[in-house]
């Protein structure tokens, strides 16, 4: 199946949207917990999350905002979570990505120390063989979250048991400050994954159609019993690491040659091509506004949580 690019365009628009909503939010001194920006990384968030059921699972990372987004997290839920309300998904518990899921809508919530989403990820694609149900999971982690020793480990176990996993590595090219080549005698992250006996191919993270591609070949690949898919993804993160990091370790250069890369401005240019109406463009641009306007007023007039819940959901089987 093809993409449907203005889709993808809209919901592109949506999680920078957002995401600058997020960033403005801290910067105004109003955001209760830390933000990762993933301004750049759209395309590799967004891609390869349209190509899942409703069945199946992801474990996105700290700047995958796009994958929360399409399974169904709304922004008006997302920005209560930044704003530490009840009416976000840890109830005001939390105040970032990080911790932030809903498995009713597929999606584990972010587990910090990279890359532990990894495992856990192979664990439901594991379990979804062992119970012979139809359900793939799809997890994302870093440059940086892949030279640990659990990338190797999870890989080794996924490649074994064949489990129905795909995973997305964002090679954004620094692992917070630190570049490849300080962090990595092989770069080459499809080659170390394909040592461990997982088909793995590399693409360009900043073209969603080529993310979408090779994602939903992974994805049937996995459905198929054809077991796990590594995708390197190449990209570039355009902001810090967090929001306290001015990147000053970034060479401008290298920025300014990521610029010209932008994943929307790329898919701007294939809707021209396609005969998209700039009006058509403009009314979803108009329409993600006001969406995002409408989740900021919601999240700001949602209550704060009542602390005599504080304790409520920390076990296991608690209602
Ligand atoms: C075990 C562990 N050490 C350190 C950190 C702090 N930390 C969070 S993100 C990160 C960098 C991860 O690099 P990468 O996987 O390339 O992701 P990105 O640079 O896109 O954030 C670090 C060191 C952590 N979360 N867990």
């Amino acid at each position: 199946m093809t993409l449907d690019l203005v889709a993808a365009y809209r919901w592109m628009r949506l999680t920078r949207d957002v995401d600058e909503a997020i960033r403005t939010l801290w910067l105004t001194g109003q955001g209760v917990g830390g933000t990762f920006n993933q301004r750049g990384h759209e395309a590799v968030s967004v891609g390869p999350a349209l190509c899942l059921d409703e069945d199946d699972v992801v474990a996105p990372m700290h700047r995958d905002l796009g994958a929360y987004l399409v399974r169904g997290m709304t922004p008006h839920r997302l920005l209560a979570h930044q704003l530490g309300r009840a009416t976000g998904p840890s109830g005001g518990r939390d105040a970032n990505i990080h911790g932030c899921g809903d498995v009713d809508l597929g999606i584990i919530g972010f587990i910090s120390h990279l890359p532990q989403s990894l495992p856990v990820a192979v664990g439901a694609a594991m379990a979804f063989k062992l119970r012979g149900e139809d359900r793939v999971a799809m997890t994302w982690t870093g440059d940086g979250g892949a030279v640990t020793g659990l990338f190797a480990e999870s890989l080794n176990l996924a490649a074994l048991d064949k489990a129905p996993v795909v995973i997305v590595v964002e090679n954004n090219q620094y692992a917070y400050s630190t570049p490849i080549e300080q962090h990595s005698a092989n770069p080459d992250i499809a080659a170390r994954a394909r040592a461990h006996g997982v088909h793995a191919v590399d693409v360009d993270g900043n073209d969603v159609e080529a993310v979408h591609h090779v994602s939903r070949k992974a994805v049937n690949r996995a459905r198929n019993g054809g077991g796990p898919t590594v995708i390197v993804a190449a990209t570039m993160r355009m902001l810090g690491h967090a929001i306290h990091d001015g990147f000053e370790y970034v060479p401008q250069g290298l920025l300014e040659k990521w610029e010209r890369r932008d994943p929307i401005d790329r898919l701007l240019v294939r809707l021209r091509e396609e005969g998209v109406e700039q009006e058509r463009i403009d009314r979803i641009d108009a329409d993600v506004a006001a969406e995002v306007a409408d989740a900021l007023a919601f999240a700001h007039e949602s209550p704060w949580p009542d602390p005599a819940t504080v304790t409520d959901g920390v076990w296991a089987g608690d209602a």
